[in-house]
Formats: C-alpha cells, structure tokens, sequence
C-alpha cells in the first residue's frame, strides 16, 4: 500500500535521459511492506511534466542514434550482462522484493532466476531476427530482391502490476530492449523498489542513455500522457481488466499498438480418476499461491460428482494449516495481501459469495488477532473455500485475485459438462485439466479457451512459449518468439537490380490544365 505527500525522497528515482532526478511536481509516495504496514521507503511520484520530458528523451536517442539500426548481435551481449548482474544480486533483489510484496523468499529467489533465464532466452532468441528473410516465387522477377527485414516500434511504454513485478515488467524490457526500442517502464505504484533496482543493473550492463527511463508514479498521475502521447509507439500493460480498457481507449486516438494481459478466472477440472493426496495438493497450490495473486491461479475448482466431497474435505483441512507470515521467515508458506486496498476488496467479494448463497467452508476473514498477534498489523487473508458455487455468481464470474477457491461440480463422466463450466467466462487467461486418463485429459485441453493449460499440474511456464489470454483476459502474448515479435516492425524492401522504364503514362492524352 502506498500514500503520497510531500516528504522528500531521500533518493531520486525517476531517471530520465541518462540522470537519476527528483519529480518535477515534489510529490513523494511512502511505500509500504504489506507484512506489518510499516513504512519501507519514499519515492518520488512522477508527474506529467515527468512523462513527457521522458518521452521527450526516448524519442530522440530513437531518431538520432545508431541504437535502433544495430544489429540484435550487438545489443544481446547487454542482455547476457543483466542475467549475470540478475544473479550476482540475487539475495538483495529477493528481499527487496519480499519486503515490497509480501511473497516469501523462496518465491522472489524463484522471480529472480526466471527473469534471468527471460534475460538469457531473448539475448539468444532475438538474433534469428537479423537474418533477412527472402522473398523469391511467382510474381518475383529474377531481377529483384525482395525481403522482409525487422525494425523495432519505437518509443515503448511499459507498465506493470504489483503481483510479480519484476517478472512481468523483465518480460516487458528484455524483448523491447534487445530489438533496439527506447523503453519508459513503469512499475505499479504499490510495488516499485525491484523495478528501481532493475534499472541501476541495465544502466551497470551498458545499456546506452536514452534507451531505459524508469518513472515512478501513480496509473493518474502519468498514465495520460503516457499513452495518448503521439510520440509514444507502444504501450504494453499488464493489470487489471478495467484499466486495461481505459489504456486500449487512450491508444486509439494515436492508434499506437498495445497489448494488454488482464488477469483471468481459471478453471482447474478435476476428474475423479486422481489420486486424492495428489489431486488435493494439486488444487491448494493452484489457487493459494501467493494468497491467490496471480493471474493464472486455479480459483475455480470444477470436480467431478463422486470425488468432490472428498477432495473438498481434503482442500478445506490443507487450507486451515497453510501457515501464514513474513515473507522474510523461512517457515513461511504465504504472505499477506498486498495492501489494505486489495485486502479491501478481497473482503467485500466474500460478503457477495455469501449473499449470493455460496456456502464458506474454510477462511473468509482475516487471521484472528488474538491467536495471531504477528499477523495483525499487516493485510493477511484466510485461504478461504466456497462450496455450492454457481456459474451466474459473481464470486465465480470475477477475478478477486485473493486466496478464494470456488467449487463447481459436474456429474460422473458428463466431459462435456466440466467442459462447458470451464470455457464460461469472460476470460480466458489458463486452465488445467487433472486425470489419469492421459487421453481424456488430452481431448479436454484442446478443447479448453485458454491461453495456457496444464495437464496434470499446473501453473508452470518458460519464457520459450507464449503467454496470453483469450477473450478479456488480454490482446497479444509476452515470452516465446511471439512476446520478440510485439517489440518489431516488419518492413518490406523490394530492390530492382535492374531498373527499367515503367512506361505506363505515355504523354499522349489531352493537356490537363490546372485550373488557376
Ligand atoms: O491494477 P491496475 P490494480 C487485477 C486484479 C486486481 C485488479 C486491480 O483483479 O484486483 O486488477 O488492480 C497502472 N494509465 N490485476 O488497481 O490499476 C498502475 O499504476 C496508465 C490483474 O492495482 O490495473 C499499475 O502500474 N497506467 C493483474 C498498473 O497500471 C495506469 C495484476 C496496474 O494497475 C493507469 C494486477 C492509467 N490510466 C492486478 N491506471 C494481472 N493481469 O496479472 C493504472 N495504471
């Protein structure tokens, strides 16, 4: 959580064209640890006379230096510098973002070694793109070359949320850096420290002035200027469905490109052929990892008819033991919500679900004070279980993006059933698929609307394949070649090496006078 005043930075932390300056408006943001609410540091909050001086910076060293015109061989040895950088301040990055977040370690040491290995992916995938591709066949004459070659878009703004910051503004970054765009990141409001010391290592890896601004601000605050500016070629954001309306709304009128991940409501269908223990760990980590901020989190169980009780009972014990707290300790399982305003709305979903007549069955509050002192300062949520879910409820239909797993069920063997429960929402981010049946299991991920499906598991990734959503969970994909080619042009050159006369206007027609 975070609240802007006057007091000083005690460190500048915008960096625009090459310095590390104050905001223009002197207006400060405290940022707070989610754990016990205590104050972690001061920021500045960038203004609009911020954005635009950063614009201004980005679109210059685009237009004027050979940065754009390099070949990826050249920038992607930067790339490969970040990843070692990335490694050798491991420890001090997971902290930092442990503090900020709430995470526990072992999950931030986890962002850190994958953002590196996304580091390392694009310094190595971005080189395809320096190849020429041909273009040779019918309706080419012999005489012409013809190919596509790559340029990259221009002034890009990337904006990130405060689940896994450093992972998804490093998805962001690295593909837009490595195809020689001038980048202005932007880093939730509520979680920025990670995104401030990401640019201290770009700046240390050589990354040249002008190709990296940070601003640290509120989405009000700099979010107009950044993306109705005609400079600004790009944005590409990741956060909530309803600003990420509101950005693809202010993008039209320069029709800049814009890709947008929006969060999902992610189905994981259990089949009554797993194993209990396994399905019960399976659909626990799904959905309270990390109390349920992310994305792709299984909050809504599907089961079949004659396991779901079982497997219910199974959750619900697992969940009452999940142990909850600082994300610093090492016994920690999960750590609180990330500021009082998520906390806020994750309460206000459970008053809906049980109006709506959702039956609680675990959670639903947060940790009781007196047997949790330790826990009371800061924004901790119950792993919470909903059974009698269904489909019309908006405890099913809405992200809460807290620890709030729902359960639907489908009658014995009704495939299509579980199929149709999962496909039923507006979102369409990732989904799994639990069973025994290898081939059943098969023929209902093919048929799953989703941009990412596990088999028998869930919530893996790499940065080798795409990730993106159907429908409102988001336009375009980040990772994977296709997350390269949101960063580039493709230009067509077409060289006639030996130039003839065209001879289509041959001068014989009437004078056409202009009329005076
Ligand atoms: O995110 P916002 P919020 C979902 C989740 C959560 C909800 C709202 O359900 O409860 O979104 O979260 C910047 N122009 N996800 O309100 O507002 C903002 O400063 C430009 C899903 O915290 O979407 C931050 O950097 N930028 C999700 C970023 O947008 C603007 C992850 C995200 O903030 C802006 C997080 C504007 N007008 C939340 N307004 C996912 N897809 O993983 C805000 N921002």
């Amino acid at each position: 959580m975070t609240s802007t005043s006057t007091a000083p930075a005690p460190e500048p932390t915008l960096y625009i064209d090459g310095k590390w300056v104050h905001s223009k408006s002197r207006h400060t943001r405290t940022i707070i640890n989610p754990f016990d609410n205590s104050a972690i540091t001061t920021i500045d909050e960038a203004c609009a006379e911020d954005a635009e001086a950063a614009i201004v910076s980005a679109k210059k060293f685009f237009d004027t230096s050979d940065w754009a015109h390099k070949k990826c061989a050249e920038r992607c040895p930067l790339l490969q510098k970040v990843a070692d950088l990335l490694q050798r301040d491991k420890e001090i990055i997971a902290e930092i973002e442990t503090k900020d977040t709430g995470k526990t370690l072992t999950e931030s040491r986890i962002d850190v070694d994958d953002v590196t290995a996304v580091f390392r992916y694009y310094a190595e995938e971005a080189l395809k793109l320096d190849a020429e591709k041909q273009i040779a066949g019918e309706g080419i004459p012999e005489t012409v070359n013809s190919r596509t070659v790559h340029d990259p878009v221009g002034v890009c703004v990337l904006i990130a949320p405060w689940n896994y910051p450093l992972l998804q503004i490093c998805w962001k970054v690295a593909p837009a850096l490595a195809t020689g765009n001038a980048v202005i990141m932007k880093p939730s409001e509520v979680t920025p420290l990670s995104t401030i010391y990401l640019t201290k290592l770009l700046i240390e890896a050589g990354f040249p002035t002008g190709s990296l601004h940070l601003l640290t601000a509120g989405g009000a605050s700099v979010g107009p200027t950044l993306t109705e500016h005609r400079d600004v070629d790009l944005v590409s954001f990741t956060g909530g469905l309803d600003t990420g309306r509101r950005i693809i709304q202010s993008c039209a009128g320069t029709v800049k490109r814009c890709t947008v991940e929006l969060g999902g409501k992610n189905p994981n269908i259990v089949f009554s052929d797993c194993d209990l223990d396994w399905a019960i760990d399976n659909v626990v980590t799904a959905v309270f990892l990390h109390s349920g901020q992310v994305c792709s989190s299984g909050a809504r169980l599907i089961v079949e008819e004659s396991i779901a009780d079982e497997l219910i009972a199974g959750v619900v014990e697992k969940a009452r033991h999940i142990k909850m707290g600082n994300g610093l300790n090492p016994e920690s399982e999960t750590g609180p919500l990330v500021s009082a305003a998520h906390l806020a709305k994750v309460e206000e979903y459970v008053k809906i679900a049980k109006a709506e007549g959702a039956k609680l069955l675990v959670g639903g509050s947060r940790p009781d004070p007196i047997a949790h002192p330790e826990l009371s300062n800061g924004f901790f949520f119950l792993p919470t279980v909903f059974d009698r879910c269904e489909r019309s409820m908006r405890i099913v239909r809405e992200e809460t993006f807290g620890p709030i797993l729902t359960v639907e069920r489908f009658k014995d063997g009704d495939e299509e059933h579980a199929i149709f429960l999962a496909n039923d929402t507006k979102y369409g981010l990732a989904g799994g698929v639990q069973s025994k049946d290898v081939a059943r299991a098969e023929r209902v991920a093919r048929r799953l609307r989703h941009g990412s499906v596990w088999t028998n598991t869930y919530g893996s990734y790499t940065p080798r394949a795409e990730w993106g959503g159907f429908g409102l969970s988001g336009n375009g994909r980040e990772l994977g070649s296709k997350g390269l080619d949101e960063y580039i042009e493709t230009k067509h050159m077409w060289t006639e090496n030996k130039p003839v006369k065209v001879g289509w206007f041959k001068g014989q027609g009437p004078l056409l006078k202009p009329k005076l």
